[in-house]
């Protein structure tokens, strides 16, 4: 600071550098992270509109496309399910992999959204899901109505094909990261908007994630579509219980 000639700091020049620096300091980075919004989960073969909660993905689209065209978002994620062919994840893959005996159904008898218990070691309880979001398929597109924005970054999860990766952070078992935290700590993001498919799955793991590391995290509820209704009235409560903020993605235009 320049002194006055009484050898004080002048107060205007002071005010006016303690408000440009508090407003730097305190500045939130927003990162905003679209989960999964891909052929597959919308009309392909884990359609989510033919699960419990007949929930209709192609609706996050719009809102998601509204908030890409007028949120001033520090930086854009988009996540992609991206499982190889022989994924534990399929139930058609079930017979690849030995079962546990404490799996509550067999291989034999195993069906689609079911829960079984591979042997491991160790033993890895697992939801069968139909085959979806293969590689380079077309189901594993990000929905051509999807706004894609320049200079956004794609991650991509799910790709070791013995362990399931719900979370856009890290796989079920912890045992690789997506790069995603390496990627938002380079950016300095302190706020994650979160929204996609499936909202008591992928959504709900990553929003678990995002808390856990010490991010503030939004949820976009009207921009997320999920399987089971009881299951995503749970990840609501999760969320809250944990400190993370569910909102309207017309609340998060009302803030610009
Ligand atoms: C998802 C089931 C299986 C999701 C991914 O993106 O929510 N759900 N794989
Ligand atoms: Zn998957």
């Amino acid at each position: 600071f320049d002194k006055n000639d009484d050898g004080f700091i002048d107060k205007e020049e002071f005010t006016f550098c303690w408000n440009h620096w508090i407003k730097v300091i305190v500045r939130p980075v927003n990162a905003f992270l679209i989960v999964d919004v891909q052929n597959d989960f919308i009309s392909g073969t884990l359609n989510i509109s033919k699960c419990n909660a007949q929930q209709d993905g192609s609706e996050v689209v719009e809102p998601i496309n509204r908030l890409l065209e007028t949120v001033p978002f520090d930086c854009v994620f988009y996540s992609l399910d991206w499982h190889p062919p022989d994924h534990v994840s399929f139930i058609d893959n079930v017979h690849l992999r030995e079962l546990h005996v404490s799996s509550p159904v067999s291989a034999d008898k195993a069906q689609a959204y079911d829960t079984v218990v591979f042997a491991g070691p160790p033993p890895m309880r697992q939801r069968l899901w139909p085959r979806h979001c293969v590689q380079d398929t077309w189901g594993a597109e990000l929905s051509n109505d999807l706004k894609v924005v320049d200079g956004a970054v794609k991650v991509y999860k799910g790709t070791n094909s013995e362990v399931d990766s719900y979370s856009v952070f890290w796989d079920n078992k912890k045992l690789t990261d997506t790069n995603l935290s390496l990627q938002l700590r380079n950016r300095g993001a302190t706020d994650i908007y979160i929204c996609g498919l499936a909202y008591d799955v992928c959504v709900g793991a990553t929003i678990a994630d995002a808390l856990a590391i010490g991010y503030r995290a939004v949820l976009i509820d009207d921009a997320s579509r999920g399987v089971d209704l009881a299951d995503i009235e749970k990840t609501k409560a999760t969320i809250i219980n944990n400190h993370g903020v569910i909102v309207t993605s017309d609340q998060v235009l009302a803030m610009v």
